[in-house]
């Protein structure tokens, strides 16, 4: 008898499922694949039921023989292991980013010689309504709040965007690039000091204050579903820190990472050019210790971000910090430089590592940024931040298109490097 693979991600089994199950039983046995968390979380969205009840949920849909995981977004191995005659999909990934899974799906049928056979796909209110209702789901605190821990279990490297606003919330949410066959997106957003200071036109001293940040995460999580990473700056008072804790927590905010200076907080890339002051150890062990204390959940993390790279007080004391920050309780550690060479970033995760094999390790890489996510991976590090990048890319073209109106008179000019109106009317997704 002959043999049908499909290969389903869903977590909530609609009519469309249904239609390509019944499809293919006219073809032969029915084998279907279940995508696995660790390339869900890549090419689809986060899944809130695990791997294993995924595959119950299918095996017992009537019509389904056999169920097999599916570990690469790709067909490649799978479909050399069980060397299917057809393959079946619904013709939704003709066009955008999985035109490439389809077309080395098609390659690697010939090579085994299998045929695709392609189901119009099945779009109505029912099916629009469940997937409506998972992306809500996920945007719950109990969901997004608890992925971030997930995420770092899951992931080599969890890759983390600056967002500042609800349209910057959505570039981190939806951006998905194709290469190599494979799609790629970000896995969580960091809610940046420098940066929500920036877009309000305020210097990033711990001016803007809590009311504020906790405004701007809350326009990001009207329109977002990915967990966020919020930039306590200092934390401010151990006694408010642990007011702050509770109301993220509450909110469903992932994290917050709160760094080892007192008095002013000037930017770290600044570094010694302005006056900064480290905490000392026992008042900053302190403040990490009654965060702790406040925290209700197992799934919230406190990030204890360590400035003596910046501060140029040298690796042993950024190590003795990291020691007792763990201590403390820290959920993990941040260590920060603004050289352009990696060496000192990767000196303390392999010293840090050797003394500390599991707790997450953070990274901005600003101005070490020619290393990649692989390479600080291989070097222990478990979250890699683009803290401004957005915010210094969108900066620049707004000042010269502005200039540029002013030296023409007009807008004529400015307009072939524009996004059409008829796209950004159409950008935002309506209910
Ligand atoms: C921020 O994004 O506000 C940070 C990272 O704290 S850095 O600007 O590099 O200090
Ligand atoms: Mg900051």
């Amino acid at each position: 008898m002959k043999t049908i693979y499909t290969c389903f991600c869903t977590e909530v089994i609609h009519e469309g499922h249904l239609n390509i199950i019944r499809q293919a039983r006219n073809y032969g046995r029915v084998i279907v694949g279940a995508l696995s968390d660790r390339a869900l979380i890549r090419y689809n969205r986060f899944p809130t039921i695990p791997q294993e009840e995924r595959v119950r949920l299918y095996r017992a849909l009537e019509g389904v023989d056999t169920v097999v995981v599916q570990d690469d977004m790709l067909y490649e191995d799978v479909l050399s292991l069980i060397h299917p005659d057809y393959v079946i999909h619904g013709d939704n990934w003709t066009v955008g980013p999985e035109a490439a899974i389809r077309a080395q799906v098609l390659q690697k049928l010939e090579e085994i010689g299998g045929t695709l056979i392609e189901v119009p796909y099945t779009s109505n209110e029912g099916v629009k309504k469940i997937d409506s209702q998972l992306r809500e789901k996920l945007a719950m605190p109990e969901y997004r709040r608890k992925r971030l821990r997930q995420l770092i279990e899951m992931c080599p490297v969890v890759k983390v965007l600056e967002a500042h606003s609800g349209l910057t919330g959505l570039i981190a949410e939806k951006t998905v690039v194709e290469q190599n066959g494979r799609l790629d997106q970000f896995d969580a957003m960091w809610v940046s000091s420098l940066c929500d200071s920036t877009a309000k036109g305020k210097p990033d001293i711990e001016l803007v204050d809590m009311s504020s940040r906790l405004r701007t995460i809350d326009d990001i999580m009207e329109v977002t579903t990915k967990p966020i990473i919020l930039d306590g700056d200092t934390g401010g008072l151990a006694e408010h820190f642990m007011y702050n804790v509770r109301t993220l927590e509450r909110m469903g905010v992932s994290a917050v990472i709160i760094e080892d200076k007192t008095g002013l907080k000037k930017n770290s890339l600044f570094g010694t050019d302005v006056e900064q002051t480290q905490d000392d150890i026992g008042n900053f062990s302190a403040k990490i210790r009654a965060g702790k204390r406040a925290q209700l959940t197992d799934d919230f993390m406190i990030i204890a971000r360590i400035e003596s790279l910046i501060l140029e007080r040298g690796m042993e004391d950024a190590l003795a910090r990291a020691a007792a920050y763990v201590e403390a309780g820290a959920d993990g550690i941040m260590i920060h430089s603004r050289r352009k060479d990696p060496a000192e970033i990767l000196e303390f995760c392999d010293r840090f590592r050797a003394q500390d094999p599991s707790t997450p390790i953070v990274v901005v890489p600003t101005s070490f940024n020619v290393i990649t996510e692989e390479e600080l991976a291989a070097h222990g590090v478990n979250i890699v931040i683009y803290a401004n990048q957005l915010t210094r890319s969108a900066f620049p073209a707004m000042q010269q298109t502005a200039e540029e109106i002013l030296r023409c008179h007009r807008a004529q000019e400015v307009d072939a490097r524009l996004m059409p109106i008829k796209d950004i009317i159409q950008l935002i997704d309506e209910l």
